[in-house]
């Protein structure tokens, strides 16, 4: 794998499903220091991508149910003798107490199970940052060896556009609405969902909650036609994360999609797409990063910068100038 005996060590331990050496290695994928970035990069190589899990992304406003839901739907999982990682993708400090370690109450069973791993997010990171983080840290679950990794976002700005990039499948999970208001949902959101999840289709609300899905389904066919999908999805249903009504039912749905991708060849598609997706993206980031590095180009930035400010010069040219090779 590798001459570093420490880092193939470490591959070792993570492929065997350690949990500590995976902790920690996600940690070193989260840090900015220049070294532990070269030690995250081999170790991610060592690793290599030969073992796949099911990446789902899953998103909902606050309080929908989302912890509640990965508690059920991942104890469900596990009993089936699956293994689960949970991650979470928190742009900003939008969340008090940092995300879903403050969850803990809400996860505490699939927390001690041996055949879950759940990992909060490091709050006040940018999205830049986050989406780099959070792909290497379901890499690294990969490695280590889990079956299915979800992706959980509470959709604040384009942090749902962001896991969709990274996701093989995405859900999201609404609550319970009143009439046909189809509760702020974003265009855009409604395009990247595979499977929506009406949650809290219980007691009082489980009537509501049929009719809120009749009202997605209907909008669901609404929607264009895309070619990743078998007929009848992207589908809605109703779920009870607190009383684990539905979830089979979900996860044959997500199953049955998985395996119609797989056999139509888009699961690699898919994920080719991504690759080349984050390619790009890294490539962006890192020449931004040597222009902000390079002392010289800084100043360039700086000073182009003002001139686009007062007007003197437009952004294109002013972009053009910056990059230009000195004569
Ligand atoms: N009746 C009912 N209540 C639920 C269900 N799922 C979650 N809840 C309740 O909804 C509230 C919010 O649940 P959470 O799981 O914390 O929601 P969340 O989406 O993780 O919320 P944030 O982490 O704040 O974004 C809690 O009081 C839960 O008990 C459900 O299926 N039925
Ligand atoms: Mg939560």
């Amino acid at each position: 794998m590798t001459d570093d005996p420490n880092l193939s060590a470490t591959a070792a331990r993570i492929a065997s499903g350690d949990r500590r050496a995976l902790a920690r290695a996600i940690t070193l994928v989260e840090s900015a220091r220049p070294d532990h970035r070269t030690q995250a990069l081999a170790l991610l190589d060592a690793l290599g991508t030969d073992r796949q899990a099911l990446r789902i992304g899953l998103s909902g406003t606050p309080g929908v149910g989302k912890s509640t839901f990965i508690e059920s739907f991942g104890l469900m999982l596990t009993a089936m003798g699956k293994k689960v990682a949970v991650l979470a993708v928190d742009p900003s400090s939008a969340r008090s107490g940092g995300s879903i370690l403050g969850d803990k109450t809400r996860m505490d069973m699939l927390a001690r199970d041996p055949n879950a791993f759940i990992r909060p997010s490091p709050s006040q990171t940018q999205l830049g940052g986050v989406a780099r983080r959070t792909r290497e840290a379901v890499a690294l679950c990969e490695a280590a060896g889990y079956d299915v990794v979800l992706i959980e976002t509470v959709g604040v700005g384009q942090s749902e556009t962001l896991v969709a990039q990274m996701s093989d499948l995405f859900v999201l999970l609404l609550a319970p609405a009143g009439g046909d208001e189809l509760q702020g949902v974003k265009r855009g959101i409604m395009e990247i969902a595979d499977i929506v999840l009406v949650n809290k289709a219980d007691g009082d609300l489980k009537a509501q909650a049929t009719r809120t899905r009749a009202d997605y389904a209907g909008a669901l066919r609404l929607l264009r036609k895309r070619a990743q999908d078998p007929d009848g999805y992207p589908l809605a249903k109703t779920v009870s994360a607190l009383e684990t009504e539905g979830l089979t039912d979900a996860w044959d749905a997500m199953q049955t999609l998985t395996d119609w991708r797989r056999d139509h060849g888009i699961w690699d598609q898919t994920r080719a797409d991504q690759a080349r997706h984050w390619f790009k993206e890294e490539v962006q980031l890192q020449l931004m990063a040597q222009l902000t590095g390079d002392a010289d180009l800084r100043d360039r930035l700086d000073h182009m910068e003002r001139r686009v400010i007062a007007g003197d010069m437009s952004p294109a040219a002013a972009a053009m100038q910056v990059l230009a090779k000195p004569a």
